[in-house]
């Protein structure tokens, strides 16, 4: 062969490609210098994991769409139930797909509207074959008689005429030398179907050897782009691919291959068995499935989205003290309702818990409750918040502790990604603690602080999966102790709320509950055993305890 070009010239070589689209980026893999790879899928998930294992493009095999769908390789799926099958496994994909479209399902009318088709749900281009329709897999039986070729080359032509991205691909497939038709009546053809507007040809064998595809390739040259399917002489090395450039080599049939030996393996063994035992570890997870399918992205959509709380968490806050501390200013109101530029306090805090996709919110109140009315959140009222604390202000909404709840101060302000990560960290009882609590206001006396000691003193070079656990927690701690601040933030899985529950009946039954801090609830638990996880963050966060706070409030949002 001569001296490769930059690029394979194809029929659209003096244009530039749009990489962006997935047409755009099957015509690099067809043009570029290097031998690339695509890979057989026959449906949305099987097109998944060619994308996750790698592989730069899909191979839609009509052989395998066809048995997947539990039919021959005949035609017998129509057009339109294989286009099905190729939209989802499209929408499932980011990269580029080949479509075989065997002989294009009928004339060159057909072709049009299939190109057409194609070209509307973002697949990058067809593959069809110039034999006769209904078609017979190629490794079917001797001789199948070819297409004539002009009428081909009118399908070509129509297939081109119609794609809507101009970056679309038609492959125009020989079987000139499956059908025993000889090599020069190959080359006759390729020629035929590069001028008639092919952007590649596939030449394909079924030979254990490679030499008729090895002689083609030589004797076509660089004219354009070629690709070939190794599915018989499949143990030549793929050196010779490269060494012969060929353009693209398709894997064509191997995760159908796979699924039925993994299939007829697993259904033998639980036949046999009468107990899925045995297999459990040899199968995928119901996990991995969800994971596959992009569960992850719907809860999170979901939070987005969905109008009321359909069983996501919701969030408790404890906004019942005036905040005395900011004197006049909580003279006819309390501190949550305070103003920080032009909203309150606690509709700040709501947006947060909101944008976090927390949808159900309730407020426990008690100074000047009447003025604690916000729009889509509920309240229940502590009326004895002048003589309680904050775990009767809890337990208020003690019916409200079920499921996965976040507990909040009414007077703290916090970055929503706190929400999301805090969420992530497993286990029942989780604390946001800021590592940075020091920077926040050196004299850890200068205010009541949650201050908080843990197993693990805040450094950068955790593992992901880390465990890291309260030790202590209180308002005043050894100063060598702490390591972090509360910043007011809690979640609490169902157990975890449960759990929390239970201790505030024993409170309420030794008399301890109505004059407690969280700290103190908190404390009550470690020693019981139960485990508090603790969530690091790096400041990010301010309560509300004097007028100086306030202004911070201000330039924080
Ligand atoms: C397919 O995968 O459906 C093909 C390739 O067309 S072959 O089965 O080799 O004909
Ligand atoms: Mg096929």
């Amino acid at each position: 062969m001569s001296v490769a070009p930059l690029k394979k010239p194809d029929n659209k070589s003096s244009l530039p490609i749009n990489p962006s689209s997935k047409a755009g980026r099957l015509r690099s893999l067809l043009t570029s210098l290097e031998t690339e790879f695509i890979m057989e899928a026959h449906d949305g998930l099987s097109a998944k994991i060619v994308e996750e294992a790698g592989f730069d493009g899909i191979w839609a095999s009509g052989l395998t769409i066809s048995a997947a769908l539990g039919v021959r390789d005949n035609n017998e799926a129509s057009w339109t139930q294989v286009l099905e099958v190729l939209e989802f496994m499209s929408d499932a994909t980011t990269i580029p797909m080949l479509v075989d479209g065997d002989t294009g399902y009928g004339n060159f009318n057909n072709v049009r509207r299939v190109v057409r088709k194609l070209g509307q749900r973002g697949i990058a281009g067809i593959c069809i074959e110039d034999k006769l329709f209904p078609k017979t897999n190629s490794f079917i039986g001797e001789g199948q008689p070819l297409a004539d070729m002009d009428e081909f080359c009118g399908k070509i032509k129509a297939g081109k005429d119609s794609q809507v991205d101009e970056d679309f691909c038609v492959v125009a497939r020989l079987e000139a030398l499956i059908s025993g038709q000889g090599m020069a009546e190959a080359l006759k053809r390729a020629d035929a179907y590069y001028s008639a507007g092919a952007d590649a040809l596939l030449i394909h064998s079924k030979t254990r050897e490679p030499d008729e595809i090895l002689t083609f390739l030589s004797e076509w040259g660089d004219r354009c782009p070629v690709v070939i399917v190794p599915t018989t002489y499949y143990d030549t090395p793929t050196e010779a691919w490269r060494k012969a450039e060929v353009s693209l080599v398709i894997w064509a049939n191997h995760n159908l291959r796979a699924s039925i030996t993994a299939m007829r393996e697993v259904s033998a063994t639980i036949l046999r068995d009468q107990t899925i035992a045995a297999v459990e570890n040899e199968v995928a997870t119901v996990s991995d499935i969800f994971e596959l399918a992009g569960n992850a992205e719907l809860s999170n959509a979901e939070k987005i989205y969905l109008p009321t709380s359909q069983g996501g968490a919701k969030a408790i806050v404890l906004a019942a003290s005036r905040g005395s501390a900011l004197g006049d200013l909580t003279a006819d109101r309390p501190k949550c309702m305070l103003d920080i530029r032009g909203k309150p306090l606690l509709g700040r805090l709501i947006d947060t818990l909101k944008g976090g996709g927390i949808r159900d919110i309730t407020v426990v109140r008690g100074y000047r409750k009447e003025m604690v009315n916000l729009p889509t959140v509920k309240t229940i009222d502590n009326d004895q918040f002048e003589t309680t604390g904050e775990v009767s202000t809890l337990a208020c909404a003690a019916d409200k502790l079920k499921g996965e709840t976040i507990l909040a101060y009414g007077d703290v302000l916090f970055r929503q990604y706190i929400i999301d990560q805090i969420a992530e960290i497993d286990g029942d009882i989780v604390l946001a603690v800021d590592a940075l609590w020091r920077e926040r206001d050196p004299d850890p006396t200068s205010r009541t602080r949650d201050l908080v000691s843990s197993s693990t003193p805040f450094n950068t070079g955790y593992l992901n999966d880390e465990v890291i656990s309260v030790r202590e927690i209180g308002h005043d701690l050894k100063a060598n102790e702490i390591d972090g601040e509360w910043i007011g933030v809690a979640r609490l899985s169902t157990d975890g709320a449960a759990t929390v529950r239970d201790e505030l009946n024993n409170m309420s039954a030794d008399g301890s509950l109505k004059k407690a801090s969280l700290t103190d609830l908190f404390t009550r638990l470690l020693a019981r055993n139960v485990p508090i996880q603790i969530l690091y963050v790096a400041g990010q966060w301010l309560d509300i305890d004097n007028p100086g706070d306030l202004k911070d409030a201000s330039s924080f949002l």
